[in-house]
Order: structure tokens, then sequence, then C-alpha cells
């Protein structure tokens, strides 16, 4: 059994349809991880005992995704030194905007990496994820480096429709 590697974790099962794309990124790249409900106000010993165990357990960046007031990322990142990528959800009224303002306005001091609200955030935190193992692991930067050739050509393809 492998070690894993990143750590997914989220509010809430309602935000599993956005934090499911980081998984599918890093189920593309072979990075070994795992994913799970860690509500910060709901299982607020349950996230301390996570952030706590995490640098032992082997994890190299906890990707945390929630929405509305949504502290997760930043009390995770509070009680390890793991890399936290936070993932702001689209939350019902604010759309998500109370969600990336919660997550990016960090005091100095602790930081975490936040990304954009939304699925486009949670599949390029686990792209993030990979950047940084890829540093110490030369065949998973030539998957990363195949991955981005492969936008290139994709745009490079793109056709708009005929004008008159
Ligand atoms: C946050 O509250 C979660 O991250 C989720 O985005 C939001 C709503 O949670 P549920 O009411 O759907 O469980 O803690």
């Amino acid at each position: 059994m492998s070690t894993v590697t990143v750590g997914v974790v989220m509010g809430s099962s309602s935000d599993w349809d956005t934090l499911q794309q980081a998984v599918q990124i890093l189920q593309e790249f072979g990075i070994p991880h795992e994913a799970k409900v860690v509500s910060a106000h709901r299982m607020p010993d349950d996230m301390f005992a996570y952030a706590e165990a995490a640098a032992g357990r082997g994890l190299k960046a906890i990707i945390a995704g929630a929405g509305g007031a949504a502290h997760l990322p930043g009390m995770l990142a509070a009680k390890t030194t793991v890399p936290v990528l936070g993932v702001p959800v689209a939350s019902r009224h604010l759309q998500g905007v109370d969600s990336l303002h919660s997550i990016v306005q960090m005091p100095k001091g602790i930081p975490v990496a936040t990304f954009a609200i939304g699925a486009a955030g949670a599949a390029n935190a686990a792209l993030f994820a990979v950047a940084m193992l890829a540093g110490h692991d030369a065949a998973l930067r030539a998957k990363l480096e195949a991955y981005r050739a492969r936008q290139t050509e994709a745009a490079r393809a793109m056709s708009l429709p005929p004008r008159d």
C-alpha cells in the first residue's frame, strides 16, 4: 500500500462535486491520495487531529475546500507546516465570493495558497500539487509537461465559426 501523498479534505459532502475535480487530476497523474469530509465547525477535533498527523503521515500537500465562512483551510494551516491549498466552494447565497475572501485573506504568518472559486480552482489546486511534487520527480515532471503540451495542441486546433 502506497503512502498517501496528497490529502483532499472538504467541509461537507455537498462540496464533493467541486473537489472531485481535484481527485480526478490526482488520479490521472497517479498521485497517492485520499479524500474525506473534515468539517471545521462540525468536527473541530477531527480537523486538528488531521492537521497534526499530516506531516508524520508523509502528506506533502493538503487540498482543502469549503464554502461560506470557509475556515477549514486556514485552521488546518494553523496546525501544520504541510502546504495547504485552499479551494473556495461556490456557496448558495454569495456564489463563493464569501468562501474566496475567507480563504484568501489569511493574516500574515500562516499562508494558504488560494485558488479560483469552484471546479477550476479544485483542478488547479491538484495541478499545483503535481507541480510541487514534480520538483523531485523527473517522471512526474515529464507527465506534467505532456499534459500542458496537449492543452497547447488543443488550443492551436481551435477554430471559430465562419463570419459573413
Ligand atoms: C461548509 O458549509 C461546507 O464546506 C459547505 O460548502 C457549506 C454547506 O455545507 P452543507 O450545509 O451542505 O453540509 O462547511
